[in-house]
């Protein structure tokens, strides 16, 4: 089982995100499983992903990390008994930090699971253009994580996209980062779940 932990700021587009890879790999025959520690405006529907194949499990505690990182695992445990899902999405609150979540998890061992790089979406109109400006756990976020998505880019100008690329590459020089397309096609989701 693969698991992939896809954290950011609220709105920064985490679920959407999820959902498209989430069809994506369904339909080349994965079974996918989520677990998201907030509902968001865009919802998962279970109607609709268990159609698609997709079990969720809704994590009830926020932003206590040491026992979050307890209900994490014990879902993960479950969705694989139970389901034994292909990959899992882990959508984490906005304030988690997602290569922490992923230490904690590597941590515990979890058998015949792959954790996969974390990754961070970040809306580049709300993103602040000065390192200091940044709030605390933003910036370790970005310091931390594995894959950088530069996302929503067609409601932002070029200018703009480039400066924030800059800012995030400072942040994090070994940082994969990725801006994202206006379609995303199967090229661009194997990147985040590479
Ligand atoms: N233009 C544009 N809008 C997007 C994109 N991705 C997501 N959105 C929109 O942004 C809003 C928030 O998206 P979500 O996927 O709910 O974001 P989230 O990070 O899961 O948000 P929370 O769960 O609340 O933290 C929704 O209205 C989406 O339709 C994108 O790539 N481009
Ligand atoms: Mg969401």
């Amino acid at each position: 089982m693969r698991v992939s932990i896809i954290g950011g700021a609220t709105g920064s587009g985490k679920t959407t995100m999820i959902l498209d890879i989430a069809k994506y790999l369904n339909l080349k025959g994965e079974k996918i499983g989520v677990i998201v520690q907030e509902t968001g405006e865009v919802d998962y529907d279970e109607k609709t992903l268990s159609k698609l194949g997709i079990k969720t499990k809704e994590v009830n505690s926020v932003c206590i990390p040491c026992s979050l990182d307890t209900d994490i695992r014990s879902n993960l445990l479950t969705i694989q008994k139970e389901f034994d899902p292909d990959t899992v999405f882990i959508e984490t609150e906005e304030t988690v930090l997602p290569h922490k979540l992923k230490a904690d998890l590597e941590r515990m061992a979890l058998a015949d699971t792959e954790l996969l790089p974390s990754v961070v979406l970040i809306n580049p109109k709300e993103f602040e253009m000065s390192a200091d400006q940044l709030i605390e756990y933003t910036k370790k976020q970005i310091e931390g994580a594995e894959i950088i998505c530069i996302n929503k880019t067609e409601l932002d100008t070029k200018e703009h996209i480039t400066n924030v690329r800059k800012l995030v590459h400072a942040l994090n020089p070994s940082a994969k980062i990725l801006e994202n397309p206006n379609f995303r096609d199967g090229k661009f989701l194997e990147m985040i779940v590479a």
